[in-house]
């Protein structure tokens, strides 16, 4: 067994044979400018500092031989898995399946779509394509988690309070222990990321824990 002792809101011992990272959505069109988080007015910048972080600890996991899961939130060419209520919210400058600088935004296979050059997947690593904020939703991601015996998950990605803190709490009623890393993770607004860090804290780790990618780490080389 190993054990995070700093982590939050008490120590969490996990068996690394069963724990998996999940990387939530690390994808250009979140991240980069011209693609969708810019589409709604975001400071994406925010977002990209933190690839070096989520680079560390994706190497952490497999230096430990540990499965690296990453998701993309992506649609059909035809838009037929977007619920139009998805597509019409709000007054992006650019929709869902719309042309941008960076091909379609959010639609499977266009450049926009794609994880960030510096956190590619390796060969053999799983790739979810989700249709939803939640990597459980319309996915295959419960029965790889089966397959691989996987208990503990360990969270990384943006933004906090979207897509993974959905997927965390999708987790967390299926029975996983859930483990999100603080500075692997990134909102485009500050104090929702603080405040989703204390909501999966609080009442006993009642979604799960959080710690430091070096908390992280440390306990994977142990
Ligand atoms: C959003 C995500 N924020 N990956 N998606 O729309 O969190």
């Amino acid at each position: 067994m190993a054990e995070i002792v700093a982590a939050r809101p008490f120590p969490l011992r996990f068996d690394p044979a069963t724990t998996a990272l999940i990387v939530i959505d690390m994808q250009r069109d979140f991240i980069e400018p011209g693609g969708f988080g810019a589409a709604l007015g975001n400071d994406v910048s925010v977002l990209a500092a933190i690839i070096p972080t989520v680079a560390a600890l994706i190497e952490g996991f497999r230096a430990a031989g540990l499965p690296v899961i990453h998701t993309r939130e992506c649609h059909r060419p035809d838009l037929s898995d977007c619920p139009p209520a998805k597509r019409e919210r709000g007054k992006p400058s650019l929709r869902i399946g719309d042309p941008g600088p960076m091909g379609r935004i959010l639609i499977a296979g266009e450049p926009g779509a794609e994880i960030v050059p510096q956190l590619l997947p390796a060969a053999g690593e799983i790739v979810i394509d989700k249709p939803g904020k939640g990597a459980f939703y319309a996915t295959p991601l419960g029965d790889h988690l089966a397959r691989l015996g996987i208990r503990t998950l360990v969270f990384a990605g943006v933004t906090t309070e979207v897509c993974v803190q959905t997927t965390m709490r999708e987790a967390n009623d299926r029975g996983f222990d859930c483990l999100l890393a603080e500075d692997a993770t990134e909102s485009y607004f500050p104090e929702f990321k603080e405040a989703a860090l204390q909501m999966i804290r609080a009442q006993g780790a009642i979604v799960g824990w959080t710690a430091t990618t070096a908390e992280i780490v440390d306990a994977l080389d142990d």
